[in-house]
């Protein structure tokens, strides 16, 4: 049944008050892929459970969430799900194989592929996503804000046509020069579920959403502005639209192209309130390029997790230093690896809140 309780109060509102642009008591942090494999008691439930079991179940979903934030003095928790879940709901198989990564037996091929897919009753099947949200909104208590998310098109589109992860992306990127029309259909489609998903979990109680373009990085400047940044500002303007004329507050949004430092520019055009970078880009070059308007999220080398602890400490703290108090939520350049110490959580979170 629908669990319609309102929600506790927000106590530590920091996060949204950076993506505002309004002032805070303490530079927010959370850090990406935040659950998950560098948790010992992550492993544990994981033996248990098999992966999308874990997504699905929305007592398993928040018991997962839930876990970094006993640990860490975060200001974000962000829903445990995955990016792929947009696949499975359109009628791809996806597994989740130890030590590889997600693997999609049957991928997208050929254009001809595309009539496989099953956009109509997609979001009904991701009915389970907005459980998990509501019921964690209500596990919080209030204390920090709820993130939630989706992997943009560019992204998912990439991951269909591979079949899983991929070092070049070669097949999904032959299909920008060899099929351009049905690219546009498959970027569109995928755009059409993702703005229904988005305001499925906005509905549903998340608080802030993070849209991620990790393959931007296989994209030249000129191929992101064609095959990634259209599709990503309709995704902003079509949520902002539908949750105008159904009188819900919008709620901020956070872009994060993975690799496409080159268009920071044109990323702060796309009416996202955060622009998320990774390590390879310079925050104070960021600052100067995207202007004061928007709030900047980043951008540590998760490799610098591996540091000694007073290493890390001046790593973040520089870091802090360079991005400033306003405008800014901490985090890494990119998801935390399955290796990194625990202690390293600490000292970041730590180093973040000490800097300013
Ligand atoms: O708390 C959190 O932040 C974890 C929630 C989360 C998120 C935000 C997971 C759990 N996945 C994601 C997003 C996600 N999934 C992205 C975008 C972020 C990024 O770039 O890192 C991508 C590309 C995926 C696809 C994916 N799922 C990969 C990458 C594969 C590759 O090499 O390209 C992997 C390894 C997964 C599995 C996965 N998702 C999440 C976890 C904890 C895991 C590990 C699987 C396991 O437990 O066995």
């Amino acid at each position: 049944m629908k669990d319609n309780r309102p929600f506790p109060p927000l106590k530590n509102d920091n996060l949204l008050r950076a993506a505002r642009g309004e002032v805070v008591d303490r530079v927010p942090v959370w850090v990406m892929r935040q659950a998950g494999r560098y948790l010992p008691e992550f492993q544990e439930l994981r033996k248990q459970h098999d992966f999308f079991t874990v997504c699905r179940t929305p007592e398993l979903a928040c018991e997962v969430t839930m876990q970094p934030l006993r640990r860490f003095d975060l200001d974000a928790s962000i829903i445990f799900s995955d990016i792929l879940v947009i696949p499975q709901a359109l009628g791809l198989t996806v597994e989740m194989h130890a030590g590889v990564g997600p693997v999609l037996p049957q991928p997208i091929c050929t254009p001809e592929d595309l009539k496989r897919l099953t956009p109509d009753g997609a979001l009904s099947r991701l009915t389970y996503v907005g459980d998990a949200i509501t019921m964690m909104r209500h596990k919080l208590d209030g204390r920090v804000p709820l993130i939630g998310f989706t992997g943009a098109p560019w992204t998912l589109m990439g991951y269909m046509i591979e079949g899983g992860g991929s070092k070049t992306m070669s097949k999904a990127k032959a299909w920008l020069t060899n099929y351009p029309e049905d690219t546009k259909l498959f970027l569109n489609l995928l755009t059409d579920v993702i703005v229904d998903y988005l305001e499925m979990q906005v509905t549903a109680g998340a608080q802030m959403l993070q849209v991620f373009e990790s393959s931007a990085e296989h994209l030249s400047k000129e191929e992101f502005l064609l095959w990634s940044a259209p599709y990503l500002r309709r995704i902003r303007d079509d949520l902002v639209d539908r949750l105008t004329k159904k009188v819900i507050p919008a709620v901020p949004l956070i872009i994060f192209a993975k690799g496409a430092g080159h268009s920071l520019k044109e990323q702060s055009e796309l009416g996202y309130d955060v622009i998320g970078l990774d390590w390879t880009v310079d925050p104070v070059e960021a600052r100067a390029v995207v202007g004061p308007n928007i709030t900047l999220q980043g951008n540590l080398d998760p490799q610098s997790m591996y540091c000694e602890p007073n290493e890390l400490r001046s790593l973040a703290t520089e870091m802090v230093h360079k991005f400033g108090k306003s405008r800014y939520i901490a985090n890494l350049g990119h998801g935390i690896t399955p290796q990194t110490p625990i202690t390293s959580m600490e000292v970041l979170v730590e180093a973040v809140h000490n800097a300013l």
